[in-house]
């Protein structure tokens, strides 16, 4: 899999994409990750790539002109076909099923926000998805794009060390529940034990225990994601 990343922003995600899994999937050859500066495709010699709102209003949107031309160009270069994510907080809400079906492209590009917003017409010629990560305001797509990429390639085959590990994930699967506690040694801390069924050795009862404990935990904390709920979280207050 190949992600295009393009941004005003390029410096900040060479540090995310140098650690852990990320990097090690980049090594192995797994993900091939991209980032593109949007300045490149500047057409002045001061590399505008933002102006002022017709209309008037607060902050500056992102030009069209090089948004546009640079995913040409990158579309151009590419074998495969692209497909378009747009990170905006007026986007879809990205979830695990987003994030499977864009694990299941070849090519993705992520195109990062700034400013107010984008000129309209970049979405008009690009057609891309437009996904945000949450309710909430971030200063641009930068954070949320790694957000998708850090979801996305953990589902690449070969990325986690045990296969198995990403569909016993929360929200993996059909069922769309909170994982259960997990512990490890020591059997006690400051008087805190381990529960004693996890150190029976009977398996049947540990995955009861933790069945009961995903079940409990999803109702009280978001039980908007059981079946045949809104898909509104749950009130954090309770
Ligand atoms: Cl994708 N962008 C911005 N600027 N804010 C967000 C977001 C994206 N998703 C949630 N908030």
């Amino acid at each position: 899999m190949r992600i295009d990343v393009l941004t005003l922003f390029p410096a900040m995600f060479p540090g995310y994409l140098g650690q852990s899994l990320l990097c090690k999937a980049i090594e192995q050859g797994l993900v091939d990750v991209q980032v593109h500066d949007l300045r490149t495709w500047a057409r002045d010699k001061r590399q505008t790539v933002d102006d002022r709102p017709f209309g008037g209003g607060p902050g500056m949107v992102l030009k069209v002109e090089p948004v546009v031309e640079s995913v040409e160009a990158i579309r151009v270069m590419a074998d495969d076909p692209v497909h378009v994510v747009l990170l905006t907080p007026q986007g879809h809400r990205f979830d695990q099923a987003t994030a499977e079906r864009l694990a299941s492209q070849s090519r993705v590009l992520l195109l990062c926000g700034r400013y107010e917003g984008f000129d309209q017409r970049i979405i008009d010629l690009l057609q891309p998805e437009e996904l945000s990560i949450g309710d909430y305001v971030l200063n641009g797509g930068e954070v949320a794009a790694m957000v998708v990429i850090d979801a996305v390639v953990r589902l690449i085959p070969g990325v986690l060390g045990d296969d198995r590990s990403c569909h016993e994930d929360s929200f993996s699967g059909e069922s769309r529940r909170l994982e259960h506690e997990q512990y490890t040694r020591p059997r006690e801390y400051r008087g805190l034990n381990v529960p004693e069924v996890l150190l029976s050795g009977d398996h049947g009862k540990i995955a009861d225990w933790r069945e009961q404990r995903s079940d409990q935990k999803t109702r009280e904390r978001r039980a908007d994601l059981l079946p045949g709920q809104s898909c509104e979280p749950t009130d954090r207050i309770p």
